[in-house]
């Protein structure tokens, strides 16, 4: 979640990683990567420190090498009730600027690192406290379920910002067939774990892989709550967390877990991995939030990538008239 560059290692295509570069504890690995290990917060940067996205998609030599051609999702309308005021960022700049651990800490080049993972066929496990427990292709899932089109606001914690039309379903509806028991009270969402495919799950022994997020048992009914197959009209790709992603536009985008292959309804508060990582800077609500800044960095303002347009963030990231009951 930083800028930070690691040494060769934690990107390594080849996974060549030498005793030198491999860390020894998630201590070490956060001090590299810039985090306040230890509790006490670094010092507050200047607003002026918000994330470099540069001008993502606008200058590029298109490298024939970015996949674009995936499969168009028929037949998708899109839902109006929850439009966007501003543009929807470009698609070149979404799919080369990202967040995933598991291939890399480097935002522009977690696209390089995805070719070898596969995300067919997928199985989704859906626990815990249901009446009608699940496992199935995520195919399956998807035609069980009503897909539709929703352009949503995404705002990373580290200042950065788009504006993607996502498709997929809401939450609620897969709750309406699993049929939670009364006793659940949050839902816990667990990622792959592949090392011999997502390299950065190799290189530091102790991180608390999978990635695992949650959320209160509202805010996953909550109408915003939604599981994202695809995106900009067609299927998911890997970078955006194929096949299945969460999507919670109120909250910080960490939240918003990728690549997921189980859905576990809980009567206690799961782990979660940033927050085991680094409570302080990244807590179990995460809503967006422009009065509470970061400990590493004022939260006012955010950067749109691709654009690289500066806006003053919103509560709740603008979703307030939705959510804003859940935390009275
Ligand atoms: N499994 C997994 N999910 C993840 C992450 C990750 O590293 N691993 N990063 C999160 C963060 S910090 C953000 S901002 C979003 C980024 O989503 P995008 O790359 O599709 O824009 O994914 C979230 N989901
Ligand atoms: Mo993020």
């Amino acid at each position: 979640m930083s800028h930070i560059i690691l040494p060769k290692g934690w990107n390594s295509p080849q996974r060549e990683i030498t005793p030198e570069t491999v860390y020894q504890n998630r201590r070490e690995f956060l001090q590299l990567m810039g985090f306040a290990v230890g509790g006490i917060a670094g010092a507050l940067l200047p607003e002026s420190a918000m994330a470099n996205t540069g001008s993502f998609g606008l200058f590029d030599n298109e490298p024939s090498r970015l996949k674009t051609d995936f499969p168009p999702v028929p037949n998708l309308k899109r839902n109006l009730d929850y439009p966007v005021s501003r543009p929807i960022s470009s698609e070149v700049a979404a799919l080369k600027y990202n967040n995933f651990y598991e291939f890399t800490s480097e935002k522009n080049k977690v696209w390089e690192n995805v070719d070898a993972f596969e995300t067919r066929p997928w199985q989704v496990k859906v626990s815990g406290l249901v009446k009608n427990p699940l496992l199935l292709d995520v195919d399956e899932l998807i035609k069980m379920m009503p897909i539709e089109e929703r352009v949503y606001r995404h705002r990373c914690v580290e200042t950065w910002a788009m504006v993607v039309p996502w498709n997929g379903f809401a939450f609620s509806g897969l709750m309406a067939k699993v049929e939670p028991e009364a006793s659940a009270k949050y839902v816990e969402f667990t990622s792959f774990y592949d090392p011999a495919v997502a390299q950065g799950q190799d290189s530091v022994v102790d991180l608390p892989w999978p990635y695992r997020e949650a959320l209160t048992i509202e805010e996953a009914e909550n109408e915003l709550t939604f599981l994202s197959t695809g995106i900009y009209g067609h299927q998911q790709p890997a970078q955006h967390g194929a096949p299945i992603r969460l999507v919670t536009p109120w909250k910080y985008g960490f939240k918003s877990i990728k690549s997921i292959v189980e859905i576990k309804f809980t009567d206690s508060r799961p782990a979660t991995f940033w927050n085991t990582l680094i409570p302080n800077e990244y807590d179990f609500t995460a809503n967006v939030d422009p009065l509470v800044a970061h400990p590493r960095w004022s939260q006012k303002r955010e950067k749109m990538i691709g654009s690289g347009d500066v806006y003053a963030t919103q509560k709740f990231n603008g979703y307030g008239e939705f959510v804003s009951h859940l935390y009275l």
